[in-house]
């Protein structure tokens, strides 16, 4: 069994004073950090948006958490976020980012999104992550970081459906909780036979 920790988008924007601020979202550094240090290999993953991606309310017109209707589904609108090569885009300064074996910075195509750290909002544009950790050798999984009830859920989800052993660390998660986002993500995940550990 080889383990990977995969750490989902611990950056500025989504940690309070942020654009796009999950409650309490900085308070999961130390143990995240901690956790790198009981995995064969550690993943950081990163929202990098162009200015122009469409998963910006401002790119339509329209209020933040609204839903548009992409080519490939609804897709909620959030205020703009992780914009490439912005403070908002940089890592949490105290994660411990050196101790990191693959960047990977997901959600760069102007007009798809990209929750899961493996595939596109579309849900058929790999990221590169799965062919990575198969080479590494890599089985069993843990999750950990922001948001719990998007990208930490759509990541697990889609480990799960590749055969990965899926665990997801609960208390070095944090929730946007959207119209019951969190409940619905934490019965997928438990339907999917992910352990909330
Ligand atoms: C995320 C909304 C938009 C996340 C990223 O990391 O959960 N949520 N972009
Ligand atoms: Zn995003």
């Amino acid at each position: 069994m080889t383990t990977a920790l995969i750490v989902i988008d611990m950056q500025n924007d989504f940690c309070p004073g942020g654009k796009l601020a999950v409650t309490a979202g900085d308070e999961i550094v130390t143990e995240i950090n901690a956790l790198m240090g009981e995995h064969d290999v550690t993943v950081l993953t990163q929202d990098w948006h162009p200015a122009d991606h469409q998963s910006f309310a401002s790119n339509h017109g329209a209020d933040p958490y609204s839903v548009a209707h992409m080519p490939y589904g609804p897709q909620v609108l959030w205020p703009d976020h992780c914009v490439q090569g912005t403070q908002g885009a940089a890592f949490h300064p105290d994660l411990a980012t050196d101790a990191a074996d693959l960047v990977l910075r997901k959600g760069f195509r102007p007009a798809i999104d990209s929750y899961s750290a493996f595939f596109e909002n579309d849900r058929t544009t790999p990221t590169g992550l799965h062919g990575y950790l198969q080479e590494r050798g890599v089985t069993d999984l843990t999750f950990c970081g922001l948001a719990l009830d998007f990208c930490v859920a759509w990541s697990a989800l889609d480990a799960a459906k590749l055969g990965y052993g899926v665990r997801v660390r609960h208390s070095a998660c944090r929730g946007i909780d959207l119209d019951g986002s969190q409940a619905a993500a934490l019965g997928r995940m438990e339907a999917a036979g992910i352990r909330l550990t």
